[in-house]
C-alpha cells in the first residue's frame, strides 16, 4: 500500500523526519485505537502495534487518523515511539471522574480529519439541533463540515429539508442522498476522493456504515441490516475505524454517540452560527453579551424577526456549555499536568538508582 494513499504528505515526511532518522523506523497510520492496543497501516499493509513506554508518557493517547513512527521491536511486535502533531481533530467533551475530581476532558474522536460527514437519516432521525451541534464540532476542531440528510428515498420533500439546514450551517456544503439507493451518492464521492481524510459522525441508525460499504463498495463495514440486533443496543458499529476507498482516501466510521459534548474552540461557535456573529458586530459595546445590554443588535434582530428565536436559543445554550467545559477542563488540565510531572520524578528516581 502507498502512504499517498493513507493522506501522507511532504508535510508529514517533514514532520516525522527527526523520527525518521532512527534506524529502522517507518511511518504509519492508525486505522483502530485502545487503551491497550493499536492497528496501523502503513507501506507493509497492516499490523498491530503497542504505544512505548517512553511514547506512552511524551504524547497524548493516538487516536484513529493520527500519523505514528513505529519500529519492529527485537522480540517480534510493531512499537510506536512517536505520534505526529496533529493537524485536526474532532474531539467532544465529556464529563470524566479522575482520581474522585470530577472533570470535562476531551475523547478524541479522530485525528487529522479534513472533512466531516454530519450524517442524519431523513426519518425520525432529523433534528436541527443536533446538526448544528455536529457542525460547531467539526469547524471547532479544525475540519469542514458537509451535511449528508441519508434516506433521502423516504422524504420526497428532500430539497425542502436541504434548504432549511443551509440556514443551521452556513459554509457547509449540504447534500441529500440515499445510501440504500445510490442516488446523490456521486456528490458524496468528489468529497471523500485520494488524498482526503473524511469522518462520519451521526446518531446511531443514521447510515453512517451503510454510506461507507457504498463508498468502500463492498460490505467493509456490518449494518444493522447485515447483524442481528441483540438485546436492547440498537449500535451496530461498536469502535471508530479507519478504511481506505479503493481509487484512494480515507474514511472513518465511527459508533453513533449518545451525547455530545462540545469541543473547546468558540470558533466553532462563531461559524456555526455566522449570522449572530455577524449580528454581533452591530452592538454598540464591543463585549456586549446580548443580555439586554443597549444597543445590542442581536436583541433587535429577535425582535425584528430577522433572527429566528430558536438558533438564538441554540446560540445561547452552545455557548453556556462551552464555557462550563473551558472552565472544567482548565481544573482537569492542572491536575493532569501534576500527574505527568509525578510519573516524569518518579523515572528520574527510578534512574538514579540503576
Ligand atoms: N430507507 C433507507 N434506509 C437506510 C438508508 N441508509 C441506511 N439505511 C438503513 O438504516 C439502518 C441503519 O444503518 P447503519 O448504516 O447501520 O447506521 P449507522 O449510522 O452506521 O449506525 P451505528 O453503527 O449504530 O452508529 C439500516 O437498517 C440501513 O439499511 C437509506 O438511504 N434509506
Ligand atoms: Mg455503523
Ligand atoms: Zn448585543
Amino acid at each position: 500500500m502507498e502512504l499517498e494513499t493513507l493522506g501522507w504528505t511532504a508535510q508529514w515526511e517533514e514532520s516525522a523526519q527527526q523520527f525518521l532518522s532512527e534506524p529502522n523506523h517507518f511511518p504509519a497510520r492508525v486505522a483502530f485505537a485502545s487503551r491497550e492496543r493499536l492497528r496501523l497501516l502503513g507501506q507493509g499493509g497492516e499490523t498491530p502495534a503497542v504505544l512505548s513506554g517512553r511514547a506512552r508518557r511524551a504524547f497524548f493517547p493516538p487516536a484513529v487518523g493520527d500519523w505514528v513512527v513505529a519500529a519492529k521491536a527485537p522480540g517480534g511486535g510493531v512499537v510506536v515511539h512517536a505520534v505526529l502533531p496533529r493537524r485536526s481533530r474532532l474531539a467532544r467533551g465529556q464529563a470524566d471522574r479522575w482520581r474522585g475530581e470530577e472533570a470535562a476532558v476531551e475523547q478524541v474522536l479522530a485525528a487529522n480529519v479534513d472533512r466531516v460527514l454530519v450524517v442524519c437519516g431523513l426519518d425520525r432521525d432529523y433534528n436541527p439541533r443536533r446538526i448544528e451541534r455536529y457542525v460547531t464540532l467539526a469547524w471547532g476542531g479544525g475540519a469542514q463540515p458537509v451535511v449528508v440528510l441519508n434516506k433521502a428515498d423516504l422524504r420526497p420533500d428532500a430539497d425542502l429539508v436541504v434548504s432549511e439546514v443551509e440556514a443551521l450551517a452556513p459554509g457547509a456544503p449540504i447534500l441529500a442522498v440515499s445510501a440504500r439507493s445510490g442516488k446523490g451518492m456521486g456528490q458524496v464521492r468528489r468529497l471523500v476522493g485520494p488524498g482526503a481524510t473524511a469522518c462520519l459522525v451521526g446518531s446511531s441508525g443514521a447510515g453512517k456504515s451503510t454510506l461507507l460499504n457504498r463508498l468502500v463498495d463492498d460490505t467493509a463495514q456490518a449494518t444493522a441490516a447485515t447483524r442481528a440486533v441483540t438485546g436492547k443496543g440498537r449500535h451496530t458499529t461498536t469502535h471508530r475505524e479507519l478504511f481506505v476507498l479503493p481509487g484512494g482516501g480515507v474514511v472513518i466510521d465511527t459508533p453513533g454517540l449518545r451525547s455530545v459534548g462540545l469541543d473547546l474552540a468558540a470558533e466553532g461557535l462563531d461559524a456555526t452560527f455566522a449570522e449572530i456573529a455577524e449580528l454581533a458586530l452591530g452592538c454598540r459595546f464591543r463585549d456586549c453579551r446580548h443580555q439586554g445590554e443597549p444597543g445590542c443588535a442581536v436583541a433587535a434582530a429577535v425582535a425584528g424577526g430577522q433572527l429566528d428565536p430558536s438558533r438564538w436559543e441554540s446560540y445561547r445554550r452552545l455557548g453556556r456549555e462551552m464555557r462550563y467545559r473551558q472552565l472544567a477542563a482548565a481544573a482537569g488540565a492542572a491536575a493532569a499536568e501534576r500527574e505527568h510531572w509525578r510519573g516524569v520524578s518518579k523515572e528520574l528516581r527510578r534512574m538514579s538508582r540503576e
